[in-house]
């Protein structure tokens, strides 16, 4: 595990751009060339016990972080926390596992089969949080992980790594509001996810996102390669509660939508 919470997140950050080649262009597009900060990045795991969302959390509890709150996505099949840093400016983690156990049997299987191929020292690594797949895969599995959760599918593919950062608007220099952001993505071609509309969330929630939908990259399988959705990046922004501080939780039905920018159809 890594003993500085900066050093966890620069070398979760060089992988990410490395798997969302907008990324960079992104960030140089609303940064100006000047540094971002970034309100959470999230990640993504199965609920098997080698591997599961507590499994993940550890490396962040150990660096300070503490649970917050937990959310249900229950046609997904999905659960998830998101954990908060005692200095404020680190960026919040949004951690969410996938219900094995709900799906079918082969879906069930095929999971454990790969779960089984992690090393279990492996998931305490410094690096664990961004070593990606840890089994081997081949595409007709891929396909029938596909047909029962894109979420599963996505898990397999690309294992351990940051699935998004996300710009903290509240912190970005020349903006104000959602739509100013997501109508520079588009004037730089980027695309949005637009499942539920382009803004997910309204101030009255407290937090209004949005997202570009997955860079697709050459993700190599033990038969092929393919071009798939990788990675996206997200844009949120916060709102005071009563007490004047910003609202520091998720939204479950903005999430939702948002779990769909790595859509593959
Ligand atoms: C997480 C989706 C939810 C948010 O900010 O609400 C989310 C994911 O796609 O893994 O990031
Ligand atoms: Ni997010």
């Amino acid at each position: 595990m890594h003993t500085d919470v900066n050093a966890l997140f620069a070398a979760l950050w060089q992988d990410y751009i490395e798997m969302t080649p907008s990324a960079a262009k992104v960030h140089k597009l609303l940064g100006k060339g000047e540094a971002i900060i970034n309100d959470h990045i999230a990640l993504r795991t199965f609920n098997l016990a080698k591997v599961n969302l507590e499994v993940l959390a550890a490396h962040f509890e150990a660096l300070g972080y503490v649970a917050c709150a937990d959310y249900n996505f229950d046609k997904k099949k999905l659960r998830a926390k998101h954990f908060e840093h005692p200095d404020s400016t680190q960026p919040k983690v949004f951690i969410s596992e996938l219900l094995v156990e709900e799906f079918s049997p082969q879906l069930q299987v095929i999971v454990k089969d790969m779960v089984e191929q992690v090393d279990a020292a492996a998931t305490k690594a410094e690096n664990f949080l961004y070593s990606g797949r840890h089994w081997k895969l081949d595409f007709v599995t891929y396909e029938k992980l596909l047909a029962e959760s894109e979420y599963a599918a996505w898990v397999a593919a690309f294992g351990y790594r940051a699935n998004h950062f996300t710009v903290s608007i509240n912190h970005l220099p020349g903006y104000t509001s959602i739509l100013e952001v997501n109508d520079t993505l588009k004037q730089g071609d980027f695309v949005l996810n637009a499942v539920g509309g382009e803004v997910k969330g309204s101030p009255a929630e407290l937090l209004e996102q949005s997202s570009t939908m997955a860079d697709r990259i050459a993700v190599t399988f033990d038969d092929k390669t393919v071009e798939l959705p990788s990675c996206f990046y997200e844009f949120a922004l916060r709102y005071p509660k009563a007490d004047g501080e910003l609202y520091t939780g998720f939204v479950a039905a903005s999430a939702d939508k948002i779990f769909e920018s790595t859509n593959v159809n």
